[in-house]
């Protein structure tokens, strides 16, 4: 059975209400993305073989002790084609830097944000988009995100107290029904076309992470109220924000941002690491991507944006709105006193303030500058630093991305912080399956390195 649109927002008014999948042949923009991928993976597949028969055997580095012990800071072990994070810049996605990509990726009519469609694009591709090929793309993931049956049913049934990103991740477990990759693997498609039902895969759930989000959104914290229906007219982020119930354009903006800036931050973060891991094992796009999502739940990962808004709202029940800076440094003594984290503040590679920080601190001056949240977080930003280097052992004590998100997003009235890290993983899609679909055009093998007990190593090392 397939429902049509305008029965399906009536249908999702019932709770419980099954929506099953709409499945409409890939567009134009589909099949000639994938055309121009495959021509890259073939074309860069051929480079890296020869590099491999002159280059394979050459040293890149060496691993200490420390290193083993020290959650692997530093051992280059991965190739990662779709970004590069150098310490001292931050992100380039593809070689452009943030303010490249705002400047130069295609924006909605009337908008001054870049579109995460043409991010994607970029990652995969390396080529920046046209207006057109970034349209026909914000199309076919309209005409894509409706959720199997089955999926809505378990959503509708989580209980309240189960929290957002854990029915994030079970809901694209759950998705697998849907996977491509998984079929055609099944039925024994020879190697070479892996990458191409990785892509589509990866298509068809990027189209979906947004309906997955705003049905936890509105059965969480809107009585269960229906999502409404896709417009295929409107951009991906202009219908995920319509889905969760906002109708400022201005909030619509700050999401094309947001969905841009925090797709990709090249291959050794956790939720990066754990998609390509588990995509190793030929695990199919929505079971890798739900792993990179357990990960992204983290308090040290992506739940860092939930936990700097608890933080803030901790110190403005205890100081006020409007706390100096000599009362801001003792509470932040205290916290590091208590053997907590500052959250927001950090990174195992970056040297200075994130770029994406920077990003949306330019947003608020521009659209939010006198928000008393947004002031309180330009002030911790003059404080906490020199007490973080002060401690001696912090490598970065700089802002990171979380450090800014979830203040912006009380502006715009999206208040529910325990809901904010669903946000980054909507976003952290577009990264971690543009390399997935590297991963399998470039044939890479399952992951596999060596481990050793410390005996072994205290040995191999002559201390035993
Ligand atoms: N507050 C207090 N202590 C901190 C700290 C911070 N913000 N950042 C680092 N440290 C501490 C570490 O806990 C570590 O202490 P111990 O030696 O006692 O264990 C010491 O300083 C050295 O750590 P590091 O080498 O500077 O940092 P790591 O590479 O080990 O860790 C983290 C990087 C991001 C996990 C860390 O800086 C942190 O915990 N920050 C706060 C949480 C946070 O903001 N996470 C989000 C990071 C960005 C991200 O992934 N977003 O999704």
């Amino acid at each position: 059975m397939i429902l049509s649109r305008v029965a399906r927002t009536t249908f999702q008014l019932q709770k419980n209400r099954p929506v099953i999948s709409v499945l409409s042949s890939r567009n134009a923009s589909s099949s000639e993305l994938k055309d121009v991928v495959g021509a890259k993976i073939s074309e860069h597949g051929k480079k890296i073989k020869e590099f491999r028969g002159v280059y394979g055997s050459k040293v890149v580095g060496e691993v200490t002790v420390d290193m083993i012990y020290g959650g692997m800071r530093g051992i280059k072990a991965l190739a990662t084609e779709t970004s590069y994070l150098d310490p001292e810049e931050g992100i380039r996605f593809r070689g452009y830097s943030i303010p490249e990509c705002r400047d130069l990726l295609p924006k909605a009519p009337g908008g001054q944000e870049p579109l995460p469609e043409g991010l994607f694009w970029l990652l995969l591709t390396g080529e920046v988009p046209t207006e057109n090929q970034v349209k026909n793309l914000s199309k076919e993931w309209a005409a894509h995100a409706d959720l199997p049956a089955h999926v809505v049913t378990m959503l509708n049934n989580f209980p309240a107290h189960l929290h957002p990103m854990s029915q994030f991740a079970a809901a694209i477990t759950a998705c697998n029904t849907e996977s491509a990759f998984a079929k055609a693997y099944s039925e024994g498609v020879h190697k070479s076309k892996y990458w191409e039902y990785t892509f589509d895969d990866a298509m068809s759930l990027i189209a979906k992470l947004p309906t997955i989000a705003a049905t936890i959104y509105r059965n969480l914290y809107r009585d269960g109220s229906s999502i409404g229906a896709i417009d295929p007219n409107k951009d991906w982020s202009a219908n995920f924000v319509d889905m969760l119930g906002f109708k400022d354009e201005k909030f619509t903006e700050l999401m094309r941002l947001y969905l841009t800036i925090h797709s990709d931050h090249e291959g050794g973060n956790v939720s990066a690491h754990a998609t390509h891991l588990v995509g190793s094992a030929l695990s199919d796009p929505y079971l890798s991507f739900a792993a990179g999502m357990c990960g992204l739940a983290g308090p040290l990962h992506g739940l860092a944006n939930q936990e700097v808004l608890v933080f803030i709202t901790k110190m403005q029940q205890q100081l006020g709105d409007n706390p100096s800076e000599a009362q801001i440094s003792d509470f932040c003594r205290k916290t590091l006193g208590s053997g907590q984290v500052i959250p927001g503040y950090g990174h195992a590679v970056l040297r200075k303030t994130d770029p994406r920080y920077t990003a949306q601190r330019e947003f608020c001056l521009k659209h939010l500058p006198d928000y008393p949240m947004f002031k309180l977080v330009s002030t911790i930003y003059k404080v906490v630093p020199p007490i973080l280097m002060e401690t001696g052992k912090v490598k970065n004590p700089w802002p990171n991305v979380d450090a800014h998100s979830g203040v912006i997003l009380q502006y715009y009235g999206l208040k529910e912080m325990t809901f904010y890290t669903v946000l980054f993983g909507v976003s952290r899609a577009l990264g971690v399956t543009a390399s997935l679909v590297w991963d399998r055009g470039l044939g890479l093998p399952i992951e596999r390195p060596k481990s050793m007990t410390s005996e072994g190593l205290m040995k191999m090392v002559g201390a035993s």
